[in-house]
This record gives structure tokens, C-alpha cells and sequence, in this order.
């Protein structure tokens, strides 16, 4: 019988410095995909199940909470709430942290995840997602604040997403490349099919809401008109392809070349997306999949958060691009704004 590397498996192998005497991280990540499992099996069932629709409410950031938003929060958070290594919690659905029942003065992590990316097509059986990132904590034996969670994505010890898809694929790095796993319903388990990602240096596809060009700064149309309508033989080939679930749109282009951009506009300057939910940990997973991410201006990783659910401009995929967009936006700051209308 061929080796299986269950994710399981894959952890302990590569538990390392982080605890390579009490087993916590295993356990911890363990119980990250455990969820996503749980998660994984509602969504493949949501036609069946009363959990399609809105919940009739809106989260901190004003946007509506569908069912299974909700439900992915809550067993996120019931099965982090058992664990004596996590001290606190901070979801995209939630204004404050939370505290563990059982880890929130002795815990030495943190944990940040958007536990369903991409609600709006929750409903019309299009891929969705968990975006999750680890943090360890300075000090213990006192209560986290929500001050420990705003570090810069450096910080970060781990990341990971899992894809609800055609399959449900399970990707994580803990600083030494990135691997995917793909989940065997016959077995319940995830099982290694993609070891060792790097993103092709081929641009495959470029992404992005092309409806909101009419907000736009002139550097995001230059750009994209470069890659879309331009002579460079570079992207002869590139197809823009947009999702609308940002771990998607970023899985796939980490799987065939290309960019993923989000930018700030005229309308929202600070952009869409959240830091420390989606652009820390997809940043910290494609930088170690060779690729880069950007604001426009300097590195993700290095941008420390303001505020729990702080948003950022996010462009993220092969390096080259990625430096393209932060010349493009160099290039264009120097230029008088009515010069370029
Ligand atoms: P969500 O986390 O509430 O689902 O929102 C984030 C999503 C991303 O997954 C996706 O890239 C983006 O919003 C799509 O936004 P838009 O519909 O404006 O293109
Ligand atoms: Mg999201």
C-alpha cells in the first residue's frame, strides 16, 4: 500500500521548534482542521439543511450575516474554547476578542480567522472558505487584550485556508513552504495532495472586481489595462478570472501564476479587505510559496493592525507582479492628480 500522509500525520512530522515538547501547536492545528471538517460537511449538505439565507442581522463591519457565517463562527469558536493553548480569538464576525474557557490566562496563542470567505456566494453553491492565522503571545498568566492581536503579520507562526470546492482542500504553512491536503470523505481525513506549492512564474490569470473601475485611481486602471490590453508578451496568455471569494481567487492563482488585487478607491480608499483575517495569513502563505503581497506601498507582513478589523488595499500573487503594482503606484503618486484625469 502506497504511504498516506494524512494532515495528521503531516503536523507532527513537522511540529518542530514550536513544541516539540508539549504537542500543543499539533493539537491546536489539529483542531483547526477537525473544524474546517465539521464546516466542510455543512457546507456539502447546506441545500438540505435550514442553513442557506441571512441570519436578518449585520456584523461589526455592517455587512449581513448569512446562516452558515454563523455557523462556521460558533464551531470555530466551540472548539478553540476547549483548548488550554489558545488564549483568545479574534473573528472577522465579532466585534472583541474572546477569551478560551480553557486556555485564557495559561494559553500562549492567539488565533484570527474569517470563518467563512466569500458569504455572498454562499447561497449559489460557488466555492467558500476558512482563512485562519496563529500568533503566539508575549507574556501569560493574565488575560489577553485585543492590543496582543495587533502585531504585524511577521508575527505570524502559522497560516492556513481551507476550500470548500469541488473539493475541500486543506492548505497550511508553518514557516517552511506550503502544502495541501485534500479531504477523503471516505475516510474522513485530509490527505496530502499538493506538497510542496510554489506559484509558477506564468501569469494564468489576473483578478480583480472589474465593476469597480469607475473608482478606481488611475495606477489600478494603468495596471490592469497593462495586463489586460497591453502588448507585453507576458500576459498574451493571462485570463482575468474573478471569483469573488478572495481564498479562491488567491488558491488558484497560487496553483497557475497570476495577481489578485483588491485596491483601495475613490469610494474605499483603505479597500475591501481585512488584515488580520485575510491579507496576514493568504500574505504569509504566498510569500512562502515564492510569490509576494503588497499594499501598494510596502510589504503586507510588515503592516501592523490599528484595529481588530482594520482593511487594507491587498494585491498578492506572483513577485513580479506584485513589485509592478507597487511601481505602478510609485510612478503614478508623483504625477499631479488633475494629470492624470
Ligand atoms: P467576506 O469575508 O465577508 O466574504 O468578504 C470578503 C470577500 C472576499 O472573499 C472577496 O474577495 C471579496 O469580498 C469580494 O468582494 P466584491 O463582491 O466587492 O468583489
Ligand atoms: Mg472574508
Amino acid at each position: 500500500m502506497a504511504e498516506i500522509m494524512t494532515l495528521a500525520r503531516h503536523i507532527l512530522q513537522r511540529k518542530r521548534k514550536y513544541d516539540a515538547a508539549t504537542g500543543d501547536f499539533t493539537l491546536l492545528l489539529n483542531h483547526l482542521a477537525l473544524a474546517t471538517k465539521v464546516v466542510s460537511r455543512q457546507v456539502a449538505r447546506a441545500g438540505l439543511l435550514d442553513v442557506l439565507g441571512k441570519t436578518g442581522t449585520e456584523n461589526v463591519q455592517g455587512e449581513e450575516v448569512k446562516k452558515l457565517d454563523l455557523i462556521a463562527n460558533e464551531l470555530l469558536i466551540e472548539l478553540l474554547n476547549d483548548l488550554p493553548m489558545v488564549c483568545a480569538i479574534a473573528s472577522e464576525e465579532d466585534e472583541h476578542i474572546r477569551h478560551t474557557e480553557a486556555g485564557r490566562l495559561t494559553g500562549r496563542y492567539l488565533v484570527c480567522f474569517d470563518p467563512l470567505d466569500g458569504s455572498s456566494n454562499i447561497d449559489v453553491n460557488i466555492t467558500i472558505g476558512t482563512i485562519f492565522s496563529i500568533r503566539r503571545r508575549a507574556d501569560t498568566g493574565c488575560e489577553a487584550v485585543a492590543e496582543d492581536f495587533l502585531k504585524p503579520g511577521t508575527e505570524q507562526v502559522a497560516a492556513g485556508y481551507c476550500i470548500y470546492g469541488s473539493s475541500s482542500l486543506f492548505v497550511y504553512s508553518t514557516g517552511d513552504g506550503v502544502d495541501g491536503f485534500t479531504l477523503d470523505p471516505s475516510v474522513g481525513e485530509f490527505v496530502l495532495s499538493h506538497p510542496g506549492i510554489r506559484i509558477p512564474d506564468e501569469v494564468a490569470c489576473f483578478s480583480v472586481n472589474a465593476a469597480n473601475r469607475r473608482n478606481w485611481y488611475p495606477e489600478t486602471v494603468a495596471y490592469v489595462d497593462h495586463l489586460g490590453l497591453g502588448s507585453d508578451v507576458r500576459y498574451k496568455k493571462t485570463s482575468l478570472r474573478y471569483v469573488g471569494t478572495l481564498v479562491a481567487d488567491v488558491h488558484r492563482n497560487l496553483l497557475v501564476g497570476g495577481v489578485f488585487l483588491y485596491p483601495g478607491d475613490r469610494k474605499a480608499p483603505h479597500g475591501k479587505l481585512r488584515l488580520l483575517y485575510e491579507a496576514h495569513p493568504l500574505a504569509y502563505l504566498v510569500e512562502q510559496a515564492g510569490g509576494a503581497a503588497t499594499d501598494g506601498v510596502g510589504r503586507i507582513l510588515d503592516i501592523v493592525p490599528t484595529g481588530l478589523h482594520m482593511r487594507v488595499p491587498l494585491v498578492i500573487g506572483n513577485r513580479r507582479e506584485v513589485d509592478l503594482y507597487a511601481e505602478f503606484t510609485h510612478r503614478y503618486a508623483a504625477i499631479p492628480p488633475d494629470a492624470t484625469t
